[in-house]
């Protein structure tokens, strides 16, 4: 790959040493089954790194975006704890474990909702513009946004490049997961695309399409204000409801049922409500921005059911152009999809198909954070960098070989090998995480981004 290329970056989530299973996603299947069971935080950091250096190793330009503060204690003050950091953990570890295991989740691993991320050749002003995920529908992700946005301002410093603003306002009918809900289509990376915005529910509509049982968590008025602040327009954006039916049996975010790449849809039969007009859009809408014509891959119910799919996470896979790939898609799949007798032979199929527009499938075991329901895709954010994009980054982000070994070797120093939702109450955890998130800031050159670093290390 030249250096001047522009290139899909993807900025994957180094998972945070409070790893753990609490079972705080009530319409993720996988965090309520795993909920309260022993996690191992060492394993579950390994498992993601692992999973960026391969993709380092195969020419892709891979980077990292730093863990949270956790337990997040300035959130508990704000409940009415008072007195030193380390005995509200105590009290609130007895007094209201739920609330804690709220504030010590490390969910910022999941970067594909860190935020939704426009890149240049789509918008108004032609700089990249960001906007951090108010994550609303859940408590625990909630607490996210702030920190979030110092972070991506620290890395993406630059103001004539990159444009930031602020989460949505905290409401309901606002509700924004971030780029889980967002792709981008586009024949070359730095020529105009269309932004695809799926949604769960249209809120100020009465009497809209919703599912019954799990909630919707990104809304279209969510969506549409993104798009707006961003400056995309009518021809460069498409909007979709997805399919209620599916939330209710777990798809709690477009990316667990859809991926796409390119010109590349890989979707679900039963993924959107109006399949149809969503084809029609899209295809009429990239066609007019860039000439390229979009390819449709429909995975059939009879071939993969939704409960397969939402158990296997083979929608949740990363679609990657790899250099020299002419065209063609690489899939970087959960281990679980090579276990699962549908997906496998679906994927087999696929790759033996002549015409096929998937070149390789790569199976990753990410067990860890697959326990809590966030699979290859929902470990990383997808952003477009030109060369010079990328030598103007304000922290050390970018993965090569010897930050590899670095944050190996941290993981190592740092990191509990087992955490229980019980061991979250353990005022030593909140000290640990702080050593290590500090020694992070140096490893990458961000500076003073957590809260506690304003107030001074703990003694
Ligand atoms: O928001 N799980 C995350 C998983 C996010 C997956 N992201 C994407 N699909 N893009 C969530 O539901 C579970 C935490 C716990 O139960 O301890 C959790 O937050």
């Amino acid at each position: 790959m030249r250096v001047s290329e522009t290139v899909e970056v993807n900025f994957d989530g180094l998972v945070g040493p409070t790893h753990n299973h609490a079972g705080l996603s009530h319409g993720n299947i996988a965090s309520d089954q795993h909920g309260g069971q022993l996690s191992s935080p060492r394993a579950a950091a390994l498992q993601g790194l692992a999973k960026m250096k391969a993709l380092h190793d195969a020419g892709m330009i891979q980077a990292v975006l730093p863990p949270q503060e956790r337990p997040f204690v300035p959130f508990l003050r704000q409940l009415g704890y008072s007195g030193i950091d380390r005995s509200i953990v105590e009290k609130v570890g007895r007094e209201a474990p739920t609330l804690l295991a709220a504030s010590a989740s490390a969910s910022p691993m999941w970067t594909a909702n860190a935020g939704t991320v426009s890149p240049f050749a789509d918008t108004a002003d032609g700089r990249t513009h960001f906007s951090p995920a108010n994550l609303t529908s859940m408590l625990h992700r909630s607490l996210e946004h702030p920190v979030t946005g110092r972070i991506l301002r620290r890395i993406f410093a630059d103001e004539e490049r990159f444009a930031h603003h602020d989460a949505l306002p905290a409401q309901a009918a606002l509700g924004d997961e971030g780029a889980a809900n967002h792709t981008r289509f586009c024949a070359d990376y730095d020529s105009a695309g269309v932004e695809h915005f799926v949604y769960g529910v249209e809120a100020q509509r009465k009497g809209a399409p919703a599912p019954q049982n799990f909630p919707a968590r990104q809304t279209l008025e969510a969506s549409r204000a993104i798009a707006r602040r961003h400056g995309l327009s009518e021809e460069n954006t498409v909007f979709t409801q997805q399919n209620p039916a599916v939330i209710d049996q777990g798809v709690f975010h477009n990316d667990v049922i859809a991926v796409g790449n390119r010109t590349l849809l890989f979707y679900h039969q039963d993924a959107f409500l109006e399949t149809a007009t969503m084809k029609a859009e899209l295809g009429a809408k990239l066609a007019w921005q860039c000439g390229a014509e979009m390819v449709f891959l429909e995975v059939p119910r009879d071939a993969v059911p939704v409960a397969d799919a939402v158990r296997s996470y083979l929608f949740n896979s990363q679609l990657i152009s790899l250099p020299d790939s002419a065209g063609r898609h690489t899939l970087i799949a959960p281990q679980d999809c090579a276990e699962n007798p549908a997906v496998k032979a679906y994927l087999d199929g696929l790759l033996q198909q002549n015409d096929s527009p998937l070149q390789e499938v790569r199976y990753f075991d990410l067990r860890q954070s697959m326990n809590n329901g966030g699979g290859p895709a929902c470990l990383r954010l997808r952003v477009v960098l030109s060369g010079a994009d990328r030598e103007a980054l304000g922290a050390r982000v970018l993965l090569d070989e010897d930050l590899y070994t670095t944050l190996q070797d941290w993981v190592m120093r740092h990191y509990r090998e087992d955490l229980s939702p019980a061991d979250l109450a353990d005022p030593e955890l909140l000290d640990e995480s702080r050593t290590a998130l500090d020694e992070l800031t140096g490893i990458l050159g961000l500076g003073s981004v957590y809260d506690f670093q304003r107030e001074g290390l703990p003694s």
